[in-house]
């Protein structure tokens, strides 16, 4: 079984003005497709193939070529599912109240977790994740992810791609006003969605 290129629940234009539809369309049709042929050229005649990704991010001392694509594929899937053209505002359910109880209000948690994804140096990813129903926020550098060894070890539910690609043709070096829009698309009952499946 080889890992597919998902398809979007929204058309390229429809996160404009926020992310723009060219973007989005190379971001998904050349990055992420790449990304999945490399993958599963990567794992093919491995005993990698017939994991699922998340068992493959989790393998101790994966190739490069598996560390990069693999988590390409696992981090662009996350991605394209918390973002909807219908998202943006606060959370409510229960992730509005953790980010309240652990940051003590949506702002301060916007704050943090925009830092964290412009202060990633060069390519690399910002996440939110939660263990035991704690919630944190951290950053990896190129395709990375939490489930990696190195990373935190919790469960991904919020995921900006802070790579240039993911931004430039539309925001150029001002990675953070492309952080500020991507606050507008967050799908937040998908974000709920994570956080409770994680518990
Ligand atoms: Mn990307």
């Amino acid at each position: 079984m080889k890992f597919e290129l998902p398809k979007l629940n929204y058309s390229y234009d429809e996160l404009e003005p926020n992310i723009d539809a060219k973007t989005m369309e190379i971001h998904h049709s050349k990055h992420h497709n790449g990304y999945t042929n490399n993958l599963n050229n990567a794992i093919e005649g491995t005993d990698l193939a017939g994991k699922t990704i998340e068992e493959i991010c989790k393998s101790e001392n994966l190739p490069a070529a598996v560390r990069n694509n693999g988590g390409g594929y696992y981090n662009h899937c996350l991605f394209w599912e918390i973002l909807s053209p219908n998202g943006g505002g606060n959370p409510n359910g229960a992730i509005g109240e953790a980010i309240t109880n652990e940051y003590g209000s949506f702002e301060n948690f916007k704050n943090e977790f925009s830092k964290a994804a412009a202060t990633r140096f060069g390519s690399g990813w910002a996440w939110l994740c939660v263990s035991d129903g704690k919630l944190s926020i951290c950053s990896t550098a190129n395709q990375d992810n939490p489930l990696m060894e190195g990373g935190c070890g919790e469960v991904p539910i919020l995921a900006i791609d802070v790579w240039e690609h993911a931004y430039y043709l539309n925001y150029q070096n001002r990675r953070p006003d492309y952080i500020n829009a991507f606050f507008n698309v967050i799908n937040w009952d998908k974000v709920n969605e994570l956080y409770t499946q994680a518990l």
